[in-house]
């Protein structure tokens, strides 16, 4: 089967810098211009090699000072701690809709937050998440992990990196954020039946294999997806703060769909910076659909259900699953899995976001699947196979009119998607697939 992109180098530090990258290149319509190179070839070589970056002294004062300003005029306390009462000790965090104020977001529309990660991700970056984490003194660390996490909107695209910018200094005292130098070296490669990318299982570091990277105020860390990494528990008298951030390749979308901000969280980083929001909508995203992908020799086609002299996509609610205890949303497939197990009797082991289209007074979060070879096969009664050709050749019939787009859209091959999984399958195997 023809494959639709070479294997993945990004991991590889053997990958060469191309160096138009390094001058700056691919800037947005809109999108500010750095003066000189974000990053010369020596950081990005090190990036590429150890997983990480720091960039010492990235922000003057007055940047921090604004950032900060507004994070103390806002309790953080958008996570519910449970039990706690902020300033109970714990980590607390300021994040989701809760960042619509200008002075918490313009931090995330400056050259010295785009342009590095632009140069590390190699393409146009986009905000996935951005937060303000406060952990509180007594406050517990966090054990050795890495972000990669195909159940979650802030983990499932397959090239991201973490931007993150303390506070205060991360040191022994108010906990350090460590890293093991190397542990992102994770392989990609495509997957040989459908056009979507795997990641592998990583091998978890020892103990002893962190570094400190003694990261101070006003430093920006870039952490590459994979990158093992453990916190330190705050054992000092003032609050642990900073600026924590993930960014994806626009091309590279989260597998699960993007958290849904608010079309307030994009005004708020100002017209000049709106642009770097992955996602937002004042709609609310209420319904879902399966975009279930055949392949034969003239192409894929798409399964469409004969109901009531139209041609449906099938279909399931948007349900917040909460198999999972984590913060972000946005992550439908537990519940369009359900409905495609009902109607079609079917349950792909995994889905891959294609987009958010209108529908009602909402959006419906579209997933793909393409049905290997070797699959039994989906025969469900009223079954059309139709290529995206035909779809948009008979748009009239379609109950959901953007149908044909949306095959459109799955069937670029300028994208690189990766494998999502509910939540409840991420639960019982984090690399599950
Ligand atoms: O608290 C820290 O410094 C680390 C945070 C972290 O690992 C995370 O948010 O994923
Ligand atoms: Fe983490």
């Amino acid at each position: 089967m023809a494959m639709l992109q070479e294997p993945s180098t990004l991991h590889d530090p053997a990958q060469a810098i191309d160096p138009a990258l390094v001058a700056g290149k691919a800037v947005a319509p809109g999108a500010r211009r750095p003066a000189k190179a974000a990053l010369d070839a020596e950081q990005l070589t090190s990036f590429h090699t150890n997983g990480y970056l720091v960039i010492r002294n990235a922000f003057d004062e007055a940047t921090l000072n604004r950032f900060e300003t507004a994070a103390r005029s806002h309790p953080p306390v958008d996570q519910v701690v449970v039990g706690k009462q902020y300033p109970a000790a714990g980590r607390w965090t300021l994040a989701r809709n809760a960042m619509a104020d200008p002075d918490l977001a313009f931090i995330m529309a400056t050259p010295e937050m785009t342009e590095p990660m632009r140069a590390v991700l190699d393409d146009d970056p986009k905000i996935i998440m951005f937060a303000y984490y406060d952990r509180t003194p007594g406050g517990a660390g966090l054990p050795s992990h890495n972000d990669y996490k195909r159940w979650r909107p802030i983990g499932s695209s397959m090239r991201w990196a973490f931007a993150i910018v303390p506070l205060c200094d991360f040191d022994e005292e108010a906990g350090k954020l460590e890293f093991v130098p190397g542990s992102h070296r994770v392989a990609h490669s495509p997957d040989p039946y459908a056009p979507v990318w795997n990641a592998e299982r990583p091998t978890p570091p020892t103990e002893d294999q962190f570094i400190d990277p003694e990261l101070k105020r006003g430093d920006l860390a870039i952490v590459d997806m994979h990158t093992w990494h453990r916190a330190g528990m705050n054992n000092a008298a003032h609050h642990r703060t900073g600026l924590f951030t993930k960014w994806c390749a626009a091309t590279q979308p989260p597998a699960t769909g993007w958290f849904p901000f608010n079309d307030e969280v994009r005004r708020a980083l100002g017209p000049d910076g709106e642009h770097v929001l992955g996602f937002s909508s004042p709609l609310p995203i209420t319904g879902t659909s399966a975009l279930l992908e055949r392949l034969r020799p003239e192409g894929g086609q798409v399964l469409f259900l004969e109901r009531d002299g139209k041609l449906v996509l099938p279909a399931g609610p948007a349900v917040k699953e909460g198999s999972i205890p984590d913060w972000d949303e946005g992550n439908y497939i537990g519940g369009l899995s359900d409905a495609l197990a009902a109607e079609v009797r079917t349950r792909p082991t995994w889905m891959s976001y294609v987009g958010d289209y209108p529908e009602g007074d909402g959006l419906s979060r579209v997933y793909a699947y393409r049905v290997p070879p070797h699959a039994w096969g989906i025969h469900p009664k009223g079954a059309v196979w139709l290529s995206a050709a035909e779809a948009a050749a008979r748009v009239d019939e379609l109950a959901q009119p953007w149908a044909a787009d949306a095959v459109a859209e799955w069937q670029r091959t300028d994208m690189v998607r990766g494998k999502a999984v509910s939540e409840a399958t991420g639960r019982a195997d984090q690399y599950a697939c």
